[in-house]
C-alpha cells in the first residue's frame, strides 16, 4: 500500500467533464533539466486551460464524444523546484498509488520529457510496446555529464524495462544515439516524418503493434514547429497534425492503448496557445479511445 495523496497539489484541475470513471489525469510541472528554452513547468496548466474550449468531437472515432470524455483530474504532483531525483520519486509514488487505486489508464501532462521515466517504469508490466512521438530519441547515455535528463530519458527507460520502442517523427539524432538505435534495431524502430507519407509504413506500424498493450508518449516537438511552436526544443521538418491523428487511428484499431503522456508543451514560446490546444486535442482523443475500449 503506497501513501501518495499527500504528494499531490490537488490543483489545477480541468474545469469541465469531471468524473471518477474517466482515466486519471496528473500534471507533472517539471522543467529542471531543460537545456534550451525553459517553461514546460507551465504546460499542464496551459493544456487544462485549453481543453474545455475544444468541441469534444473525435477525429479518431469519427463522432461526437461528449459522452466518452470524462476526466478524473487529480491535479499536479507537488514537485520541489530543481530537485530532479526527488521530483521523479514523487511522480513514481503517485503513479504507483494511482495504479493501485484506479488502474493503469493514466494520462500524465508534462513538463519536460524526463517525467515519462517514473511513469513508464511503474507501468512497465502493463505495457508491451512504447510509441514515442518525438523529434529526438533521448537515447544519450548522458547529457552534459548528467544521466537523468530530458535528453537521456528513453535510454534510461530502455535500459530499465527493455520494452521495444517505435519512434514517430524522429529527425534530430546524435551519432551516439544513431549507433545505439542501429545496434538495438530489433527493438528500436525509427520512422522519420517524411517516410510516414507512404501508406505501407503506417501498415507496417499497424502490424508491429497488432494486439499489443501500448504506452504512448507524445513529445510535442515531434510535430512540425508550424503545428506546435510552443516547445522547449523546436526542430524543423516534423510530422503534421494529420499524421498524428492517423497514428492514433492505427493505435485505436490495431493496438490496445493503456496509458499516455503529453510532454514538452512550453506556453512561454507558444503562439495563440496553438500548441496547448493541439496537446489538449490529443488529451481528448486519448481519453475517448480509453473510454470507448471500456464500452466495447
Ligand atoms: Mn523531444
Amino acid at each position: 500500500m503506497t501513501t501518495w495523496r499527500h504528494l499531490l497539489e490537488g490543483y489545477p484541475r480541468i474545469p469541465c467533464n469531471e468524473g471518477e470513471e474517466g482515466p486519471v489525469v496528473l500534471g507533472a510541472p517539471m522543467d529542471w533539466t531543460t537545456s534550451y528554452k525553459p517553461g514546460t513547468r507551465f504546460g499542464p496548466r496551459s493544456i487544462r486551460d485549453a481543453v474545455c474550449n475544444l468541441e469534444f468531437f473525435s477525429l479518431v472515432l469519427g463522432r461526437p464524444v461528449e459522452d466518452l470524455v470524462v476526466f478524473n483530474d487529480l491535479g499536479d504532483v507537488s514537485l520541489p523546484p530543481g530537485s530532479v531525483v526527488e521530483s521523479l520519486e514523487r511522480i513514481r509514488r503517485v503513479v504507483e498509488g494511482v495504479r493501485e487505486d484506479f488502474g493503469e489508464n493514466i494520462i500524465v501532462l508534462g513538463g519536460e520529457h524526463l517525467v515519462s521515466l517514473p511513469v513508464i517504469e511503474t507501468l512497465h508490466n502493463d505495457i508491451d510496446i512504447l510509441i514515442v512521438v518525438d523529434a529526438h530519441l533521448d537515447q544519450r547515455d548522458e547529457y552534459l555529464g548528467n544521466k537523468l535528463s530530458h535528453a537521456t530519458v528513453m535510454r534510461r527507460v530502455f535500459e530499465k524495462t527493455g520494452i521495444p520502442i517505435i519512434y514517430i517523427g524522429a529527425r534530430a539524432i546524435s551519432p551516439e544515439e544513431y549507433d545505439y538505435a542501429v545496434k538495438h534495431g530489433n527493438k528500436i524502430k525509427l520512422y522519420m516524418p517524411h517516410v510516414l507519407r507512404y501508406s505501407d509504413k503506417m501498415k507496417e506500424i499497424a502490424d508491429i503493434i497488432n494486439n499489443k498493450k501500448i504506452y504512448l508518449s507524445i513529445d510535442m516537438d515531434g510535430l512540425d514547429p508550424g503545428y506546435a511552436p510552443g516547445v522547449s526544443n523546436p526542430e524543423p521538418i516534423g510530422i503534421t497534425s494529420y499524421q498524428l491523428i492517423e497514428l492514433l487511428k492505427i493505435i485505436n484499431e490495431h493496438g490496445d492503448l493503456i496509458a499516455a503522456d503529453i510532454v514538452e508543451v512550453n506556453p512561454l514560446g507558444d503562439i495563440n496557445d496553438v500548441t496547448s490546444l493541439l496537446a489538449a486535442k490529443m488529451l481528448v482523443e486519448i481519453t475517448a479511445i480509453l473510454m470507448s475500449k471500456k464500452t466495447r
